[in-house]
């Protein structure tokens, strides 16, 4: 099918950029608004739904939403150590909303009055954090809502010709304040696009292939999400022709691939991303209203989205105060902790292409396999299936500690589960050759 608004490219980028992107891995997720003044709370009445949404879950005004700006004055905020925190916890990118659909902007943006700069606080934060991250070695991509609340101009829909001259006045408004992200801070690596679900915007493919441009001449190598994109027809992510539209796809939040059934999504980049509630990006003041991952929880997702060739992205909603809640800290440290020892299966992996086993999961760095052992099992043996013409020529821990490998069918191999009581889930590296040796000792069964 002729598509004007369809996918740019085919395939998988390959440039420095992208690689860069693929092998940051694990990112952070900073949800920061006004929504973290109320902290899900509104005239006294607790809302469960995700705090950065409270504005519609309470039906406050615009107005009176914006009335918050006022009280925004985190006396806490140190960009330092939320670089330190980020760094710790070993994430290589960070994704911090700049303007989250409220229309609060992070940044002193010359197109909105909705602005730190008209808050008491008045500084710049989004400037400081992109400081402190770079200086810290980590990449600091934007989360950008096109939906915003505050502007009179968006419209969810356009049903007549009034909307459809406020919509493009909000479309130029919103390129503004793209042009003014991008030449205010050059060190940005990735625009993150959300809110761009409704009518308005599938109406609009053209104008989503034109910020992607857009983008892409201001910053070369800059990498865009697939939430951005609708093509002619206003088919999202991939187009009317099934091509991914971005440089990867995003559309992975709160759930990932299935590990057996979804091995299709290695065929492109993905990124997937996650709350440590079950459903709370901002701050909201009482956690106790949703399921809570603990450490192992969220590390599994993590080690399951790169065996599945992806990166995962952790999200933090930190207080109005400019401090982060405790869970989250002590999270940020139990995961830094793992990742410092294991991240060497982690950053610059990829899906391994081997048959998964109920004891865990496969990453793959070049001629290395690693085991992430979730279950360990009673039998004291891991099981492991290779592809035709691989051998398993050692097997160590990440210390160097060498394990048992016993070859016990075509095919097929133990490693033996190391003596120590690890009390989290460890790593095992495999060494591989490729061999056209074909044991001849095994006979198919005559069935
Ligand atoms: O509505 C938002 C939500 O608040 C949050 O920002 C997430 C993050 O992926 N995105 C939207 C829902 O898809």
């Amino acid at each position: 099918m002729e598509l004007q608004y369809g996918a740019d490219r085919l395939g998988k980028r390959y440039d420095a950029d992208m690689q860069k992107f693929r092998e940051n891995r694990l990112g952070a997720f900073i949800h920061w608004g006004l929504y973290a003044i109320p902290g899900g709370e509104w005239d006294g009445k607790i809302y469960n739904g995700a705090a950065e949404w409270l504005k519609a879950w309470a039906k406050v005004s615009v107005k009176d939403w914006l009335q918050l700006i006022k009280q925004w004055n985190p006396q806490k905020f140190d960009a330092k150590k939320w670089a330190k925190m980020a760094k710790d916890m070993g994430v290589r990118y960070v994704k911090i909303t700049t303007k989250h659909h409220e229309g609060f902007c992070l940044w002193p943006s010359k197109f909105t009055e909705y602005t730190v700069a008209n808050s008491p606080y008045k500084k710049d934060i989004l400037g400081e954090l992109v400081k402190a991250y770079n200086e810290a070695g980590i990449d600091v991509h934007f989360y950008f809502s096109v939906m915003d609340w505050s502007h009179p101009d968006w419209r969810s829909n356009i049903k007549t010709k009034e909307d459809e001259a406020a919509f493009q006045r909000f479309l130029t408004f919103t390129d503004n304040q793209l042009k003014e992200l991008a030449t205010r801070y050059p060190t940005v690596k990735d625009f993150w696009f959300d809110g761009t679900w409704d009518e308005s915007i599938k109406k609009n493919g053209w104008w989503t292939a034109h910020v992607e441009r857009m983008l892409k001449e201001l910053l070369p190598g800059v990498t865009i999400n697939s939430r951005l994109r609708a093509d002619d027809y206003g088919k999202r992510h991939f187009d009317s022709n099934g091509h991914l539209m971005g440089d990867y796809e995003s559309a992975y939040e709160r759930r990932l691939p299935d590990p057996v059934k979804d091995l299709r999504v290695t065929k492109w980049d993905w990124e997937a991303c996650m709350t440590i509630p079950e459903n709370q990006w901002g701050y909201h003041k009482d956690w106790s209203l949703s399921y809570v991952k603990n450490p192992v929880e969220v590390l599994e997702r993590i080690v399951h989205a790169v065996s599945m060739g992806g990166n995962m992205v952790v999200n933090f909603g930190p207080q109005a105060d400019g401090d982060f809640r405790n869970e989250e800290k002590e999270l940020a440290k139990v995961i830094g902790k793992w990742m410092q020892k294991n991240g060497e299966c982690i950053y610059a992996c990829d899906y391994a292409g081997w048959e998964k086993q109920d004891w865990g999961y496969y990453t793959r760095k070049k001629n290395c396999v690693y085991m992430i052992v979730f279950n360990r099992p009673y039998s004291q043996q891991l099981a492991i299936k290779v592809p035709k013409e691989t051998q398993i020529t050692k097997a160590t821990l990440l210390n160097g500690e060498k394990l048992e490998v016993i070859e016990t069918a075509r095919n097929e191999y133990n490693v033996g589960v190391p003596k120590q009581d690890f009390h989290e889930p460890f790593v095992i590296r495999l060494e591989i050759k490729s061999s056209k040796e074909t044991a001849n000792k095994y006979h198919e069964a005559l069935t």
